[in-house]
């Protein structure tokens, strides 16, 4: 057996928690990743057989029955997970009737996975259903996007068309746009069941005065989405109550979207 500690799924999650503590977008606590694994790569470290715990939970995640997945514990500071994985990550698996899962390593100091479960499971089950690739799925509390959520409007295709125009590669990287909540109690089932439900078409779902969601079938995928929604949202804030002289114009963004060769969200852009 292999050493759990050299595993790329373990080094990955410790490099990207790291670096989204670096940029600020998780203080304490706050931020939560979780990624699909394939079995063969989880049992060359790990037995199969042999599992910790079992935890329930109070929705039907059945249609993942059987995955493993690389999860960041609840109440835990991604500050420290790169220094002892082994209490702020687990490695967990979901029972064949979807109604509880298995931790097989991790969560050493008596943890369990984080409190955002319900909304991570759920959105995995939909982004599966729109891309059979899709693996991860990552939640943070960037600064100026929640600064945003406070000051613009939260119609979908309002906020869209802002971030769309603040950087040129924006329409590019998200021409699906991206889903936005209003302010929700966080941590249960019913903002799971929110969420999940415009991440079946958007791989970024915004949640206001709280934070973003991420999805993609690699970290690079989920963190460069969050990455450039923040820096639209941080070029926004900048140039906020100063007198805006140009910007991107929907013929710029269609033009964009030819050269690209990308579809823009239908109905988005005025031209
Ligand atoms: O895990 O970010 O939304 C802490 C959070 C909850
Ligand atoms: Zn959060």
């Amino acid at each position: 057996m292999n050493n759990i500690f050299e595993a790329p799924f373990v080094r990955e999650m410790c490099e990207t928690t790291a670096n989204m503590y670096r940029l600020g977008w998780d203080e304490r606590n706050g931020g939560n990743i979780s990624c699909r694994l394939d079995a063969p790569m989880v049992e060359a470290y790990l037995d199969p057989g042999r599992v910790l715990r079992t935890l329930t939970l109070d929705f039907d995640a059945s249609p993942l029955a059987g995955q493993y997945f690389i999860v960041t514990g609840t109440g835990k500071y991604f500050k420290n997970v790169k220094h002892c994985p082994q209490d702020n990550l687990g490695v967990i698996r979901i029972r064949p009737d979807g109604r509880a899962y298995e931790i097989l390593w991790g969560f050493e100091d008596g943890g369990r996975p984080t409190s955002e479960l319900p909304t991570h499971l759920m959105n995995h089950v939909q982004r599966l259903k729109a891309d059979p690739k899709h693996r991860v799925v990552m939640h943070c509390h960037p600064l100026n996007l929640l600064a945003m959520t406070f000051v613009h409007d939260l119609d979908e295709k309002k906020f869209t068309k802002t971030l769309w125009r603040m950087c040129t590669e924006c329409i590019v990287v998200f021409p699906e746009g991206v889903g936005v909540l209003p302010w929700m109690v966080c941590g249960n089932d019913a903002i799971g069941e929110a969420t999940a439900q415009k991440i079946r078409d958007h791989r970024i779902v915004i949640w206001a005065a709280h934070g973003i969601f991420g999805t993609g079938e690699t970290m690079d995928e989920a963190f460069g989405l969050i990455e450039t929604v923040e820096k639209a949202a941080q070029v926004y804030m900048t140039i906020g109550r100063m007198p805006v002289r140009q910007s991107i114009t929907d013929v710029q963004l269609r033009s964009l979207c030819q050269a690209f060769g990308i579809r823009p969200r239908a109905g988005y852009l005025d031209v």
